[in-house]
């Protein structure tokens, strides 16, 4: 890998926000590609933040900083990629389940997945089932994402997948489901496709899922 890949790569990893975008400019000088630069660069640093996340080696801060720094070099390359049509591995439309208000932990699912490759629609916090259903309509998307933080809302996910069934809808779209009071047996009882505990699961689920 060059040089300046593996420097956007540590520097990512130190959450280095000027240093990341700074170094994606570079490296477009330098004649890399921007599919190269997001899959070696930035997608690869991300990589390693989600398997050091796994392992307990870094805090939830410490991965949103990271994050940010993905973004400042996303967002250099975001126009080039898309003019050159890049493939992304896979859309997701992804919100907190109606009633609640908590988006964290949601919000660094999202990151963590679009460092991975996906195309993310996040439609935020207190979604009723019915605006998950007109997303699936409109963005086509390959998955949902749902997030539920109180036990009050938890039912919520329930009520989203029947009202997708009752559009005709459900087989259309797979469905992960996570936040702390979900459990692998909740997925299971109300018919999700399966459940994350945590962001990096989340984002080898997902690639298991959509692979
Ligand atoms: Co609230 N809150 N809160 N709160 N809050 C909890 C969740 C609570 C456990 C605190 C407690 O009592 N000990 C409790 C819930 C109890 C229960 O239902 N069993 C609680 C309560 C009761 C409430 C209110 C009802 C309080 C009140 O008003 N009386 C109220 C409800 C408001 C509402 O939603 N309608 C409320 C409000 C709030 C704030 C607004 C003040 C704030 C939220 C701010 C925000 O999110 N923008 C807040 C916060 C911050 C918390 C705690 C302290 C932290 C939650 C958090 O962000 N954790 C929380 C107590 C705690 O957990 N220690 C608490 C960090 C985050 C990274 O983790 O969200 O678990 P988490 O996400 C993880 C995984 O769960 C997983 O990956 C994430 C990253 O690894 N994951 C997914 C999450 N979503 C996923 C989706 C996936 C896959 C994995 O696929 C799609």
């Amino acid at each position: 890998m060059s040089n300046i890949l593996e420097r956007m790569q540590k520097d990512l990893y130190a959450g280095k926000v000027a240093e990341v975008e700074a170094a994606t400019r570079q490296a477009l000088d330098q004649g890399l590609g921007a599919q190269e630069i997001l899959n070696k660069g930035l997608i690869g640093g991300m990589e390693v933040v989600g398997r050091d996340f796994k392992a307990g080696d870094l805090f939830i801060p410490e991965v949103l900083m990271c994050a940010k720094a993905m973004h400042s070099g996303l967002e250099v390359l975001r126009p080039l990629l898309a003019e050159a049509g890049a493939a992304s591995m896979g859309k997701i439309v992804i919100g907190t389940v109606a009633g609640d208000l908590h988006d964290i932990g949601k919000n660094l699912v999202s990151m963590m997945l679009q460092g991975a490759g996906f195309e993310i629609i996040d439609l935020g916090a207190d979604v009723k089932p019915e605006r998950f259903v007109q997303a699936v309509r409109d963005e086509s998307p390959d998955m949902i994402g749902m997030s539920a933080m109180l036990t009050t809302t938890m039912p919520s996910m329930k009520s989203t997948i029947t009202a997708l069934k009752e559009a005709g809808i459900r087989d259309k779209v797979k469905v992960i489901i996570g936040g702390a009071p979900v459990t692998s047996k909740f997925a299971q009882d109300i018919g999700a496709d399966s459940y994350a505990p945590d962001a990096g699961a989340a984002v080898d689920t997902v690639r298991t899922l959509l692979a």
